[in-house]
């Protein structure tokens, strides 16, 4: 149970079933625990430039999720990853494997800077112990998802938030992920061993927030027996003749 959603209420009533844990990336026998805290610094593959690996802050946790931020970046940048993700590692495993760290795209700040910057950023620091990084799962052999099956799934335009989802398409590699109760503009397609994809019962399990389903797209059985009532209203209009109706409305009919 989550606030007042409930997955196998919500399944009953719309006579659903959730995708298979197997169809998942994602551990549900051993969730990985975040064992990292507020403040931590850590290496992460820069999100806007797949290259660079970059320092990046713990500024925010949720669940087995970390929200980072790179280190001379801005706070509008923001992102995601799981604890157990393959594009975080410790501090000094850019080094130890004859990389450099880089600045990050966007750095606020001249570009000789960095080294200084980056001397200065890791003095001192709150640095995530190596125990914090967990091994990424393992990926399932193929894509056994179905459409019509109910999942939870991270809404990237709002990447904070894990939602309530069907499985809307299945093409090759590719599910199409649609966020139950909105129209469709959150929607996207994504590999069947995505990280944003989440078995039903992982948000209770990790003690991450989910959202409870929108109230739009599909209407709900309270939304279609209203839409009749205004249908009805609409049969019944009564005109003052009397007035003027604008262009739209003859008095007269
Ligand atoms: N304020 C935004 C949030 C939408 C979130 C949709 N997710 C949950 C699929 C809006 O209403 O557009």
């Amino acid at each position: 149970l989550h606030g007042n959603f409930s997955w196998d209420k919500y399944l009953k009533e719309q006579g659903a079933v959730a995708a298979p844990d197997e169809c998942f990336k994602q551990w549900m026998d051993e969730p990985p625990v975040n064992e990292f805290s507020k403040d931590m610094k850590l290496e992460a593959c820069d999100p806007r430039n797949l290259t660079s690996i970059c320092v990046a802050t713990v500024v925010g946790l949720q669940g087995a999720r970390l929200r980072l931020r790179l280190d001379g970046s801005d706070n509008k940048n923001d992102f995601w990853r799981l604890v157990d993700s393959s594009d975080l590692h410790p501090i000094g495993y850019c080094e130890s494997h004859g990389g450099l760290l880089q600045p990050p795209l966007g750095f606020r700040m001249n570009p000789s800077c960095w080294p200084t910057f980056l001397h200065r950023t890791l003095n001192g620091a709150k640095i995530a112990p190596d125990r914090c990084f967990k091994e990424e799962p393992p990926t399932p052999r193929g894509n056994h998802f179905m459409v019509g099956q109910k999942l939870e799934a991270v809404d990237r335009k709002n990447s904070q938030l894990i939602c309530p989802a069907t499985v809307g398409g299945v093409i090759g590699d590719q599910i199409h992920v649609t966020f139950d109760g909105w129209r469709g503009a959150f929607d996207y397609w994504c590999r069947f061993d995505s990280r944003d994809i989440f078995p039903v019962g992982w948000c209770a399990l990790t003690n991450h927030p989910l959202q409870p389903p929108g109230n739009k797209g599909v209407p709900t059985y309270k939304a279609s027996k209203l839409m009749k009532e205004a249908d009805l209203m609409l049969t019944c209009v009564y005109v003052n003749t009397g007035c003027y109706c604008g262009g739209f409305l003859n008095p007269r009919k």
